[in-house]
C-alpha cells in the first residue's frame, strides 16, 4: 500500500455545540476543529484532530497542532509514500504532540485504505458491526437540570451514563441519579484530574453507588498515587489522561494504577498505538472502552470502528452526532437501540458533505509536497 502524497490541507471549522459541555477544567460551547486532508493522485484521506482550542485537557491545543504539523510532521512524512507504520516511525524522533501525529497518520491511513478498498474496521480488526454507546454528561448548574438531561439521554437509548464530577459536584449528583434511575443503570464518573490523594476518604464515599468506574481522579502524570488510591477505593479506577502509549498502559497495569482504560486514539498518537493499548490490556484481562473528544462525524467514524475491536467490552463515549451538533459535517451517526453502526465503506466509510463543510470553514491552509 504505497501512494505518493501530493499535498495536505489543514482546514479549521467552527462547530457550535447543541449545549455547553462543562468539565472540571472548563466549558466548551463550540468546537474549533482541525481537519486534515491528505491528497494523493487518486484518493484523499481525512482525519480530525481531537485537540481543543486551549491546552487544558492536555498540553496540546489546536493552533499548536497546526504549527507542529506544518513545521515538523508534514515535512517528516516519508517521501516515497511508504506504508502507515513507517509514518509513525518517521514521527518518533519528535517528542509528544500525539494529537498532531494521530491526525496526520490517520489521514494517511484513510487515503491508503480508500485506495485499497478496505474499511477502518476491517483494517483494525473489528469483530462487531454495531457498538453500544454511552453518553458523557457535563457538570450542570443544578441537580434537577442534570436529572432532566440524563432522562433525555436514557429516552434516546444510551446504554450507560458518565457524569463529569469535580469537588463540590460529586456525591450529590451521583446519589440523585441513582435514586432517580435505579441501581441497574450502568453509571460511571470522570474527574479529569480534579482531586488529590488526600481526597481518598471523600472519594471512597462513591463506593456506595456501585459505579462501573471512576475515571482519572488524580493528576495526569501521577500513576503512583493512582495506584495508592486504588487500594483505598472499591470503585475501579479507569485512566484516561495518564495513558499516552502502550508502554504507559503496561506500566499502569503492572503498578495497579488502573483496572480499566479509556482509549482515545488522539491522546495516544493514533489508531495503531490505540490498537497496541487494546492488545496489551486484553492480554492482561483489563477492559477498555473508546473515549471521545466531541468529534464530528470524521473522528467518530474511526472511533466507532476502533470500538468494535474485541477488547472494547464497555460502552464508549461514542455518542450520536445529535448529542453534539445540530448539523454534523458528515451524514450524521444516529443511535438505534443504543448502538451506532460501524461504517463499512473504504477507509472511514464517510466523508464531509462539501456544502456543509464550506459553511463552517474558518480557514484553509494548503501544504504542497
Ligand atoms: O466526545 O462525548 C464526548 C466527550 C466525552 O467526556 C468526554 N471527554 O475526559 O473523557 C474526557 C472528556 C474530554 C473532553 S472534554 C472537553
Ligand atoms: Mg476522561
Amino acid at each position: 500500500m504505497k501512494t505518493k502524497i501530493s499535498g495536505i490541507e489543514l482546514r479549521r471549522i467552527a462547530m457550535p455545540l447543541v449545549a455547553p459541555f462543562r468539565t472540571s477544567f472548563g466549558v466548551e460551547t463550540s468546537r474549533d476543529v482541525l481537519l486534515v486532508r491528505v491528497v494523493t493522485p487518486d484518493h484523499e484521506g481525512w482525519a480530525e484532530c481531537g485537540a481543543m482550542s486551549e491546552p487544558r485537557y492536555s498540553s496540546e491545543y489546536v493552533d499548536g497542532v497546526q504549527h507542529v504539523l506544518r513545521r515538523f510532521l508534514i515535512p517528516a512524512l516519508p517521501a516515497d509514500g511508504s506504508d502507515v507504520p513507517a509514518v509513525g516511525r518517521a514521527f518518533a524522533p519528535f517528542t509528544g504532540h500525539r494529537m498532531a501525529k494521530s491526525a496526520l497518520e490517520t489521514a494517511v491511513l484513510d487515503a491508503r485504505l480508500r485506495s485499497a478498498g478496505e474499511s477502518f474496521g476491517a483494517y483494525l480488526g473489528a469483530v462487531r458491526d454495531r457498538v453500544p454507546c454511552g453518553v458523557s454528561v457535563g457538570i450542570m448548574d443544578s441537580v434537577p437540570e442534570l436529572l432532566d438531561a440524563v432522562e433525555g439521554y436514557l429516552a434516546e437509548g444510551y446504554v450507560r451514563i458518565k457524569l463529569k464530577i469535580e469537588p463540590g459536584w460529586d456525591l450529590d449528583p451521583v446519589r440523585a441519579v441513582r435514586e432517580c434511575f435505579g441501581d441497574d443503570l450502568p453509571l460511571q464518573v470522570d474527574a479529569n484530574a480534579a482531586y488529590a490523594l488526600s481526597d481518598a476518604r471523600h472519594l471512597a464515599k462513591l463506593d456506595d453507588f456501585a459505579l462501573q468506574l471512576i475515571e482519572q481522579p488524580l493528576a495526569n502524570d501521577d500513576m503512583v498515587r493512582h495506584a495508592a488510591l486504588a487500594k483505598l477505593l472499591r470503585t475501579p479506577i479507569c485512566l484516561d489522561e495518564s495513558i499516552t502509549s502502550a508502554a504507559d498502559a503496561a506500566a499502569a497495569i503492572s503498578l495497579g494504577a488502573c483496572s480499566v482504560i479509556n482509549i482515545k486514539p488522539g491522546r495516544v498518537g493514533g489508531y495503531l498505538e490505540a490498537r497496541r493499548i487494546h492488545d496489551v490490556a486484553r492480554a492482561h484481562g483489563i477492559p477498555v472502552w473508546c473515549g471521545g473528544m466531541l468529534e464530528t462525524g470524521i473522528g467518530r467514524a474511526a472511533n466507532v470502528a476502533l470500538a468494535a475491536l474485541p477488547g472494547f467490552t464497555l460502552p464508549g463515549d461514542t455518542s450520536a452526532s445529535g448529542r453534539y451538533f445540530a448539523t454534523d459535517i458528515t451524514k450524521p451517526f444516529v443511535l438505534s437501540d443504543g448502538r451506532l453502526d460501524v461504517p463499512t465503506g473504504p477507509g472511514l466509510g464517510i466523508e464531509p458533505l462539501p456544502d456543509i463543510l464550506d459553511e463552517v470553514t474558518t480557514s484553509i491552509e494548503w501544504i504542497p509536497r
